[in-house]
């Protein structure tokens, strides 16, 4: 038999040079080789008559633009994706036989999609929403997708709801509105009648629900799988990617007011860096429970509404990922790939989650529609590393050419090959688990609490977390017509915390309840947002100057900023070059009308001798918002009068005196904290 290839860290990108076109520079040809004197003008019968049926080279350029766009995600369909390496830190051949697990430095090539849920294709990526976080490992044996969400928890225990789901929190149908948002009438009254929803909605009404960054959220696995080794031995397994940069927000003000400033935001972030060289990562926990203790705790493993508490169940880091690499072509890559939770390689397999067991069945059907027929898996994004060889043939756009009369098996002209392999010599063999008990349409009364981790969550938040929560359960009943539904959901939350429900009710002109209320004191620390990892090299700040500015103290901060992996943007009235009082210069990246204080996660001013009245007013309005907003803020020199003018030296996370080198220190110490809850913000 034929060596096979070795899969390391380039097999991906070197399979897609294969595919790549380089037009510039070329002769102008038809689909079919045709090279063409006239692109500019369609063939007529006169200058100014009509357009001749024999032009084939009109037919065939508006023909291809009339057919290419696909259908879009049913969800999920508003992503952005980047190639990168996974590499393994050890051995977990214990627990797994899955090979690219299995040994230190093992490096595999990763294709990952972020997304949001419910938005349209072009939709806002600051919406508040749950976040896909899709990974496909391409293994030496076969491709292994890691389908999951920047949230460890789901709305509904059965996928045969999913569809419900879906529909109450799309747009509504008869007016289509509204776009990318779960405030509305119909998502809420689903709530209120599926109150397994309970644990989900508190995850979406927090801070997880409006991440400042791809870059800067974890990703979940969500449901139960299992890891199988070598010996067959089974452990239920959940996977976790925790960003080396920390998990981090934006405030609901602010992600609202980026959705019209930069609809782009997140994908922007995500592509710049990489392209900059600032590589994001992701390390990959796993929590593992062995088979025999399936029984053994407060919830059912299998119930895709609850996490595991990773205090109880502590999270083993396996591997880290790495993002080096921006597509070359979106279309392409990002919307013809394909996920399957079901794409798995030996060592993995499935537990009985009801939700896990549905997406098993959706995946592949959503593709057959989206990428039109079943050679999804030609498409270069899709193709394996490794070879495959079976009896499948034809289809819409097949490419592969496959040789010989037989296409079937068995048969005596090619010795029954391609043929099955044992499971010693890598063939998937599913995990042999016993089964028995009557068919039934029915929910286990294990998965009947729908409140006690909902509880949790809310237990494990810090005041200014829970203060968010409040506000967004109030925006989004508040937009609810229905006083029904309002009335409904108070109802629904005082089951999680008394007071919370209170305060909300309040705010949306309900009766505030009175009694009720949950007796569960557990908390889980490691779901607060307060307990992440804070580093300045996440933030990006925006420097206001004008000409005549202190050149040598303001260079000698802003290279303090950027040792420390501070970014940082230079606004100002008008663009071109700054001259310094020292005749030092300044790009000027952007003006006060290309980009706006919430695009920023700190500011800067500096001003000049001698502003004008509009670089006056939007100084003053870049340090509200940013105020408003709890982002540091830094002043020098002549920027120190809007410090001044606006009353807020001595607020928290306001750094406004000392020489260059104690402003810097301070200033960092100040953007390291990233927002400054303690502020008084009215
Ligand atoms: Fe998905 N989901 N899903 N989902 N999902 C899709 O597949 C579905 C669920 C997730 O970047 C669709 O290719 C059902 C949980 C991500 O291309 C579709 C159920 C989790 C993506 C589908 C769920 C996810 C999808 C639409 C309930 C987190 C984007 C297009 C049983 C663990 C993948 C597509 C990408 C996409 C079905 C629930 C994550 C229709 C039926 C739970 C990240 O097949």
């Amino acid at each position: 038999m034929a060596k096979e290839p070795k899969v390391h860290e380039n097999s991906k990108d070197e399979q897609l040079e294969q595919y790549r076109v380089d037009d510039s520079g070329k002769s102008l040809t038809t689909n079919q080789g045709l090279k063409m004197a006239e692109d500019e003008f369609s063939l007529k019968a006169g200058e100014r008559g009509s357009t001749l049926l024999e032009d084939f080279h009109f037919r065939e350029k508006m023909t291809h633009f009339d057919h290419e766009r696909i259908p879009e995600r049913v969800v999920h369909a508003r992503g952005y994706a980047a190639h990168g390496v996974f590499e393994a830190y050890g051995s977990l051949e214990h627990l797994t036989k899955a090979k690219f697990l299995s040994g230190k430095s093992k490096k595999t090539p990763v294709f990952v999609r972020f997304s949001t849920v419910a938005g349209s294709k072009g939709s806002a990526e600051t919406v508040r929403d749950a976040r896909g976080f899709s990974t496909k490992f391409y293994t030496e044996e076969g491709n292994y997708d890691l389908v999951g969400n920047n949230m460890p928890v789901f709305f509904i225990q059965d996928a045969i709801k999913f569809p419900d789901f879906v529909h109450a929190v799309k747009p509504e149908p008869h007016n289509e509105m509204p776009q990318a948002a779960s405030a509305h009438d119909t998502l809420w009254d689903f709530v209120i009648n599926n109150q397994e929803t309970a644990h989900m909605m508190m995850w979406l009404m927090s801070d997880r629900a409006i991440p400042r960054s791809f870059r800067m959220m974890d990703g979940f696995g969500v449901h139960a799988f299992r890891f199988v080794n070598a010996e067959g031995k089974s452990h239920f397994v959940k996977f976790n990617w925790k960003s080396t940069l920390g998990t981090h927000s934006l405030v609901w003000d602010e992600a609202q007011k980026i959705a019209g400033k930069d609809p782009d935001f997140n994908r922007r972030d995500l592509y710049d860096s990489i392209d900059q060289g600032n590589f994001p990562e992701w390390e990959l926990g796993v929590q593992i429970i062995a088979e025999e203790d399936e029984h053994k705790f407060d919830f059912d493993l299998l119930d895709a509404t609850k996490l595991w508490p990773q205090e109880e169940i502590p999270i083993q880091m396996v591997g880290k990922m790495t993002l080096n690499r921006n597509v070359d072509n979106v279309f392409a890559e990002t919307e013809q790939v394909a996920f399957h939770p079901g794409h798995v390689v030996p060592g993995i397999d499935f537990s009985n989650d009801p939700l896990l067991q549905g997406r098993l069945f959706s995946y592949t059907d959503t593709q057959l529609l989206r990428l039109n027929g079943p050679n999804f898996h030609e498409l270069p994004i899709n193709r394996p590393v490794c070879p495959f060889h079976n009896n499948q043939r034809d289809g819409f756009g097949r490419q592969s050419i496959n040789k010989g009369r037989v296409s079937y098996q068995k048969s005596s002209f090619t010795n029954s090959t391609p043929a099955p392999v044992s499971e010693a010599e890598g063939g998937y063999s599913h995990y042999q688990e016993k089964m028995e008990g009557r068919k039934v349409r029915a929910r286990s009364e294990s998965f009947k609490d729908h409140f006690s981790q909902a509880t949790m969550f809310w237990n494990s938040m810090t005041e200014p977390e829970r203060k968010h929560i409040i506000e967004a359960f109030s925006f989004e009943l508040g937009k609810c017509q229905e006083t029904w539904i309002r009335e409904g959901a108070v109802e629904m939350f005082t089951n999680v915390n008394l007071e919370m429900a209170q305060a909300v009710a309040k705010n949306i002109g309900v009766i505030p309840p009175t009694s009720g209320g949950s007796d569960i004191t557990k908390a889980s620390p490691a779901l607060s947002l307060d307990n992440t990892v804070k580093s300045p090299a996440t933030r990006k700040v925006g420097v206001l100057v004008d000409k005549g500015f202190n050149d040598a103290e303001v260079l000698e901060i802003l290279e303090g900023l950027e040792a420390k992996g501070v970014q940082y943007e230079v606004v100002s009235e008008m663009q071109g070059k700054l001259k310094g009082s020292r005749g030092k210069e300044l790009e000027v990246d952007h003006t006060f009308t290309t980009t706006d204080p919430v695009l920023y996660d700190a500011i800067y001013a500096v001003g000049g001798p001698d502003v004008s009245k509009k670089f006056a007013k939007e100084a003053a309005r870049y340090i509200g918002e940013a105020f408003d907003h709890y982002k540091p803020i830094g002043a020098t020199h002549d920027g120190q009068q809007w410090i001044e003018a606006a009353g807020i030296e001595s607020q928290p996370g306001v750094v406004a005196a000392g020489d260059a080198s104690s402003f810097t220190s301070s200033f960092l110490e100040a953007i390291t904290a990233h927002r400054h809850w303690d502020r008084q913000v009215e």
